[in-house]
């Protein structure tokens, strides 16, 4: 979601504010802003649209001191007024997140005489610091004081005209990070906005508030107490953000798959056999007495566990649930302290998984495991197992290697538990690291595909609605597919268990709905046949992922494309490369904005 980027230093820090933008600009949002300490003012720019825009807006302002921030609206409509930064009497503010009590806490501002120029939940925070400042002028307790009166998430930058130099930031529940410079300090709100002048980075905790400086930058809890926070030396490489020779990020990441499983699969190394340690130092002696997984997660990140639970019941034996984090995290349930909690998030901050982990943790459920592609993120640290996946900085909104690179690690964690539960022989497991191993050649040959399938995506880019089949373990890549297809090409898609078909969705099958199914060579093949013909029956046109022996025929309105290789359990892993590749090829077709498609975000840290 929306983006900082805040600088102290001792030179012009507006280019290092818009780059920094700019490489936060994945994240999604809808307009952005920025304020300095000028010579007699604060100076704001502040556009609704592309950071270029802004860019150009602010050309002529210059100043060694500033923030910074793209906005993804949850209080008031994109628009310029809404825009951050907001200005109250010589302080500006930044904010990410959402302050629940507002309402209360504008009224009361009101009441004393605030006039309110934008729709935000934001604003509140300004005119709070500013009334706070009246009764002690030090900007870093007055930030301090309006922090500890807010109530719901947030990470904040705040400065002070009448006191160049200083910039105070602070976080609960948001991300934000401080990277410490040569020539200054800064705080982002990921590692790729800093990489241009730091890599030394120190994750704030929530309840942390710091004041940088050019010299220095210094942390307290809100109480007061002074802490230290390790600085982490960042190993993000700053190529790894750049796009290359890719027209989009997520073609970039796509065609990324095989190196990105083989770096998150580079842990089982040259061995035969898996070490529940790959989970973290506790796996073993905490995995020993499950007896049943929750796995939590919301979107992408949801059907990666829906796989997993196909998976972990029938190689482990271990019961497994999949539930929406936003659900389970409000829902009453039936607490089992024997369960393990899989909490899985691209970026390990989003905001419905996190609060389902934390909930789940409240009912006494210890047992938990963050399954992230963020090493420092907020779920990995509030779990007691972890499994970093190497998918490197995933930009494009639309999630690609962070799923196929879920997966991999959830087939570790099928292993794993299997063994533990003695489950899995020797050469089985054998076998299946093989499998694993050769698992980045097998995703190189899907890939070659894609001018076949760029033919397919021009033929049904027109039309208004499509259908996605699949059975078995591949009905979650089915629901991957049509999502992939919703978020960036925009056409309405939905995804059923093909033999849930006749139950009710039948109905809408006609000429003009393309119906696309999933059908590798597995002992489900001939259910699904009988169901494709059900579709053909009704005029339907079928697109038919296949593998090279699914014994299909081509025929008029069946159109198929085979995958190289038939991959046993991991096939979820291959089959969902193409569906990746159609969407983005319809996407390009319409003239969708591919990577930032219109009204999401990327690291979704709001409710
Ligand atoms: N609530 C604020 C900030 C929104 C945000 O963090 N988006 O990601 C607003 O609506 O301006």
């Amino acid at each position: 979601m929306c983006g900082i980027v805040a600088a102290a230093a001792d030179k012009n820090i507006v280019p290092i504010l818009v780059e920094g933008l700019k490489k936060l600009e994945y994240r999604g949002y809808d307009s952005a802003g920025l304020a300095v300490i000028g010579a007699d003012r604060i100076e704001r720019v502040r556009s609704v649209g592309r950071v270029a825009e802004l860019e150009s807006a602010s050309a002529d302002t210059a100043s060694p001191t500033g923030i910074a921030h793209t906005r993804w609206a949850t209080h008031g409509v994109p628009s310029e007024r809404n825009a951050h930064p907001h200005v109250s009497g010589s302080i500006a503010v930044v904010h990410n997140g959402i302050i629940e009590n507002y309402e209360s806490l504008r009224s009361e501002l009101t009441a004393q005489g605030y006039v309110f120029t934008s729709d935000t939940d934001t604003e509140t925070i300004a005119h709070l610091v500013d009334q706070l400042l009246k009764s002690d002028r030090d900007l870093f307790r007055a930030v301090q004081a309006a922090c500890r009166r807010l109530v719901g998430a947030y990470a904040i930058a705040v400065i002070d005209h009448s006191q160049p130099g200083r910039v105070i930031v602070s976080r609960e529940g948001s991300p934000l990070l401080l990277g410490l410079g040569d020539d200054g300090n800064y705080a982002a709100s990921d590692a790729s906005a800093l990489l241009q002048v730091t890599r030394k980075m120190v994750y704030l905790e929530n309840g942390d508030i710091a004041e940088l400086s050019r010299d220095g930058v210094r942390i307290e809890r809100l109480d007061g107490t002074p802490v230290e926070r390790p600085v982490h030396v960042s190993e993000l490489s700053a190529a790894a953000v750049e796009l290359g020779n890719f027209r989009h990020y997520m073609q970039k990441e796509i065609f990324e798959q095989p190196e990105a499983l083989a770096n998150t699969l580079e842990i089982v190394g040259g061995s035969k056999t898996i070490q529940p340690g790959i989970f973290g130092a506790e796996a073993a002696t905490l995995l020993n007495d499950v007896d049943h997984i929750l796995i939590l997660a919301c979107g992408t990140s949801a059907h990666s566990g829906m796989t997993a639970r196909y998976w972990l019941e029938a190689v482990a034996g271990v019961p497994c649930t999949v539930e929406i984090a936003s659900e389970y995290r409000y829902r009453t349930s039936v607490p089992n302290p024997r369960q393990l909690i899989v909490a899985i998030s691209q970026s390990g901050e989003t905001a419905d998984t996190l609060a389902a982990l934390r909930h789940a943790k409240s009912l006494g459920q210890t047992k938990t495991l963050a399954i992230c592609n963020v090493p420092e993120s907020a779920i990995v640290r509030e779990s007691a197992l972890r499994f970093i996946t190497r998918a490197g900085p995933e930009i494009g909104v639309a999630s690609t290697k962070a799923f196929t690179t879920q997966l991999a690690a959830l087939f570790l964690l099928t292993l794993v538990v299997a063994k533990v539960r003695g489950q899995l022989g020797a050469d089985q497991e054998s076998a299946y690291i093989d499998q694993l191993r050769h698992l980045p050649v097998a995703v190189n040959k899907v890939l070659t595909l894609e001018d076949e399938i760029t033919v397919w995506a021009r033929r049904f880019a027109d039309k208004q609605h499509a259908l996605f089949l699949g059975r078995g373990r591949h009905y979650p890549i089915a629901l991957e597919g049509a999502l992939k297809l919703k978020e960036i090409s925009y056409i309405h898609a939905e995804a059923y268990p093909a033999g849930e078909l006749k139950h009710g969705p039948l109905a809408l099958v006609d000429a003009n709905m393309p119906v696309i199914s999933v059908a590798p060579a597995d002992d489900l093949l001939e259910k699904l046949k009988s169901n494709l013909q059900e579709v053909r029956a009704r005029g339907g046109e079928l697109y038919v992922f296949a593998d090279a022996d699914s014994e299909i025929p081509e025929s008029e309105g069946v159109h198929m494309l085979r995958l190289p290789e038939h991959y046993g359990l991991l096939s979820p892993i291959l089959h969902v490369i193409p569906l990746q590749l159609l969407s983005y090829h319809a996407a390009l077709v319409k003239g969708t904005d591919v990577d930032k498609p219109r009204n999401l975000a990327k690291s979704v840290t709001v409710e």
